[in-house]
């Protein structure tokens, strides 16, 4: 029996409140068993709204025991508190008047993480998406936009640090062993923002002067005696608040900008406003414990969290199918930040990776949605690469059609026009038509259609007339709910290359709109002509990846070879790899499922270690071109009838094979980048350890024994060499000795640091083979195991379901039982957790009979179970759907 399955909520049956809330005056007594909340609401009843219409306010598990209005108590007769509603009735016509609500909860018992709850004797709320209705009864909904102000009373001696959003009003000792603090915030903002952190905490200091002179106060709470860790993530943040400054103009607006690192957290971080809650994941890095993935995600989710503060706070969503709103752009926005803090190619390449990883695989399953849904039943599952990675480049599009200072005049307009107001997609993208004057009818698809388009590509040389046609056509798949597509626009970024790899010019271009060096793809099938063109050229196409669909080109695979060596654009060049090494292992896989040696093409060969050997490009690059598709990517270029065990047997041969070829020039790698002097994280050292560590793994990958990768991992003197070094010999030699001491002797050292433990979990789960489930069950029961903490499940269930194809994919279905059984004891303690660990299933369909008639079994199992949260339910039945 299903208790909570959640209804469906619809965007076409939105509407405005009718009463509006003016302000909002909390009384927080915490205690960690019971904590005492009085809420003081102020309302006034919308014009023209019946006055029998009745206060509806939202709420979830609460324990009430006080309602009054305008300070005299309600009678029962005029109210009903359900679980998750309290409707009053009789209130006045038309003046403003105040509810008070009191309510009772029990922090230290909120296992969901939702709401206010404990997590090392620190009090913390989160309450986005709708976590604030877990603290009171309260219109908790985006678009209910109020001034709060907040008083917190607590115990001085376990909980000296008392915050919440704004500016601090003032405090006081209370003379019983308590004290109390009261914060206003004058920003109007949704509850989704609001947040309150209460314990014993250290502290790093700084300020930051605005271009307006303001002097704003930052303050980066962490555990005791982890303040050195904090000093990374200050300087992204005060590099983060400068950018936004110069780039979109825009200036932080409080006196003091706020964020706490908090152990137990179901997402990376949160854009409170004025005060940042974070997993500390994504705050405390030193050389010996980060590796430089860790201060590059440091630096993208502290300037991530810190752009909201003007898209998404000041401006926010009307409601949540309107997600993209806030996160397309602010991952947009942090995209951008990285790409001027670092390299722009390699960070593009990073995006698009990811993107391809984890966003193409979502639009092409079951659980595929419009970057802009039309209905949902859990909110918390869309919070997806859909929303996030897709929507940043909807975004993106809308910049590469406008250009930059067009733009850039749409994001002001956007600013000035909604600041303060709880808005829509419609609303935002009329401010680039607004801007520029052109009509973004037929773009604004992008939001609405899911699937990933496929355009598919071909081109003619005419000699004598000097005349390139390019045919271009466009089909977008189906996806659950949207069986029919309409064509889309789809800005295509090209060049045409020449023998020589300059890139040639066109006399004219007709059959399609072309804005410098993109065109505008707009209709089913279309052939562009350019004339006076000297001779054969090479089509570069979607450079930059400028649009995020599937393209397939007929290309041999001596044109894709030239793009590789000749583009200009660096990430073009990478495409091109990337492509012939994609078809490479896709021959591989086949030739594997043959039980067939895999032979690795001269292009793939003479490609890679061109560019690894090339020293005038960057080390990060050539890292980026040697790495090879994912097993992954490989299974999502085949599409269907997928055998993970063939995919790694014919990647692993492909990889043998480069080993082989590569050695001398890994060998030289590896010595010539092999760091020197101090550690230091910025990006270019990052690069030469990237490229070090990827000539490392292809000389592990060639070895007949383990001694070279514990040599690695002795002589590693930071977590980026050592965690590289680690999986590689644990990787390649996962039954040797070298191993198993490597894996106790890191264990030993890391034994208090749970965030260097996640990682030593996460090597392990990904060890690719069919005995790595014993290997997780018995890492399950390891004393550093502990189940209610988000960050260590992930880092041993969740890799190895999301992250380890062959271990997982085990053909006797055990993976998909053991996940069936996780899911099943995580979801009643921490349903967001346990949905978002089930979609590591999403792509179950294209999986060979076998494994997807286990698959299937499994997600009934847990479609089946009694209790199920509406989080778990939503994604296993849309799985199942269809
Ligand atoms: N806005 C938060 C995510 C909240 C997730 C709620 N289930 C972090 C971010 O995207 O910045
Ligand atoms: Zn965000």
């Amino acid at each position: 029996m299903r208790t909570n399955t959640g209804q469906t909520i619809h965007l076409e049956d939105y509407r405005p409140t009718d009463f509006v809330l003016e302000r909002v005056d909390l009384t927080f007594e915490l205690d960690p068993k019971e904590t005492k909340i009085e809420a003081r609401l102020i309302f006034h009843r919308r014009e023209g709204v019946s006055q029998a219409a009745p206060l509806v306010l939202d709420g979830d598990e609460l324990r009430m025991t006080g309602l009054l209005l305008d300070q005299v108590e309600i009678s029962p007769t005029l109210f009903d508190a359900t679980d998750d509603t309290l409707t009053i009735h009789g209130l006045p016509e038309t003046a403003p008047f105040e509810i008070t609500v009191t309510t009772l909860l029990s922090p230290e018992t909120n296992t969901k993480l939702m709401g206010l709850y404990r997590t090392n004797n620190v009090y913390c709320t989160q309450c986005e998406a709708e976590g604030f209705r877990r603290i009171t009864y309260f219109p908790d909904r985006p678009d209910v936009l109020a001034v709060y102000t907040v008083n917190i009373i607590a115990d001085k001696a376990t909980a000296p640090l008392l915050l919440s959003n704004g500016n601090l009003l003032g405090g006081a000792d209370m003379g019983d062993g308590r004290h109390f603090a009261a914060w206003f915030d004058p920003h109007p903002k949704p509850s989704y923002l609001f947040a309150l952190v209460a314990g014993d905490l250290g502290v790093v200091e700084d300020t930051f002067t605005t271009a307006s002179g303001r002097a704003v106060a930052l303050r980066i709470y962490v555990e005791h005696g982890k303040e050195a860790g904090a000093s990374y993530a200050m300087d992204a943040l005060k590099r983060s608040m400068k950018w936004d400054e110069e780039v979109f103009g825009r200036e932080y607006d409080l006196d003091i900008f706020m964020i706490v690192a908090v152990s137990d957290f179901n997402m990376g971080a949160m854009e409170n406003k004025g005060l940042n809650v974070f997993n500390d994941k994504y705050v405390l890095a030193d050389p010996e414990t980060a590796t430089d993935a860790d201060y590059a995600n440091i630096e993208a989710i502290i300037a991530h969290e810190y752009f909201h503060n003007w898209t998404g706070n000041r401006i926010t969503c009307r409601d949540w199918f309107q997600l993209c709103l806030k996160e397309g752009l602010t991952v947009y926005r942090d995209h951008e930040f990285s790409a001027d803090m670092r390299s722009r190619a390699v960070k593009r390449i990073a995006e698009v990776r990811h993107l391809k990883s984890e966003q193409f695989p979502e639009d092409a399953g079951p659980l595929a949605h419009p970057v802009r849904p039309t209905k949902y039943r859990e909110i918390n599952n869309f919070y997806t690469t859909t929303v996030y990675e897709k929507g940043s480049e909807v975004t993106r599009m809308i910049a590469t059609i406008l250009g930059r200072e067009l733009f850039k005049k749409g994001m002001d307009l956007y600013f000035d026009r909604h600041d303060g107001q709880a808005v829509t997609i419609e609303d935002f993208v009329a401010c680039f038509e607004d801007a520029s004057g052109r009509n973004l009818k037929q773009f604004s698809l992008w939001y609405h259609q899911a699937g990933t388009p496929l355009v598919t590509a071909s081109g003619s040389y005419d000699a004598e007339k000097q005349i390139f046609s390019l045919s271009l056509e466009q089909t977008v798949p189906p996806a659950p709910g949207q069986s029919t597509k309409e064509p889309m626009h789809i800005p295509l970024r090209l060049g045409l290359l020449l023998a020589d790899g300059s890139d040639a010019k066109a006399a004219t271009v007709s059959g399609a709109d072309l804005t410098e060096d993109v065109i505008h793809l707009t209709k089913r099938k279309q052939t562009v002509l350019f004339t006076g063109i000297p001779s054969r050229p090479v089509p570069s196409l979607n450079r930059g990846f400028s649009a995020p669909i599937n393209l397939h080109i007929e290309q041999s695979t001596e044109d894709r070879a030239l793009i590789a060596r000749h583009e200009s654009d660096l990430f073009a060049r990478w495409q091109a790899l990337n492509a012939i090494a994609l078809d490479n292992l896709v021959a591989a896989t086949a030739q594997a499922r043959n039980g067939q040696p895999a032979t690795c093409d001269n292009a793939l060969v003479a490609g890679l270690i061109s560019a690894a050997a090339d020293d005038r490009l960057e080390p990060a690059f050539r890292s980026q071109a040697l790495a090879l598709p994912s097993e992954s990517d490989i299974a999502r270029e085949i599409g269907s009838d997928n055998d993970p065990d063939a995919i790694h047997a014919g990647r692993q041969q492909i990889l043998a094979g480069l080993a082989e070829a590569g050695r001398d020039i890994f060998t030289r790698l590896a010595d010539d980048m092999a760091s020197s002097g101090p550690f230091s994280p910025d990006a270019a050292s990052a690069g030469r350890r990237a490229l070090r560590n990827s000539a490392l793994s292809f000389l592990v990958y060639g070895d007949t024994g383990p001694e070279r990768a514990a040599e690695a991992v002795r002589a590693a003197n930071n977590m980026t060499d050592l965690s590289l070094a680690l999986t590689s010999l644990a990787h390649r030699f996962p039954d040797a000795n070298e191993t198993a001491e490597a894996l106790a002797a890191f264990k030993q050292r890391f034994a208090s640091n749970a965030l260097v433990i996640d990682k030593w979990f996460a090597i392990q789960a990904t060890i690719p083979g069919s005995e790595t489930l014993d290997r997780v069950k018995t890492l399950m029961s390891d004393p550093l195991f502990n189940g209610n903490n988000p960050n260590r499940v992930r880092s041993l269930v969740g890799t190895f379901a999301f992250s380890n194809p062959t271990g997982f994919n085990r053909a006797d279905g055990e993976g998909y039982r053991f996940l069936a059984r996780q899911i099943l004891d995580i979801d009643p303690r921490n349903p967001q957790l346990a949905a978002r660990i089930l979609t590591s299933m999403r792509s179950w369909r294209s999986l060979e009979g076998v494994r997807a008639d286990h698959a299937r079994n499994a997600l009934t199992e847990i479609a089946g179970a009694a209790n199920l949260s509406a989080d778990v339910s939503d994604i296993v039945d849309r799985m199942l759907e269809s």
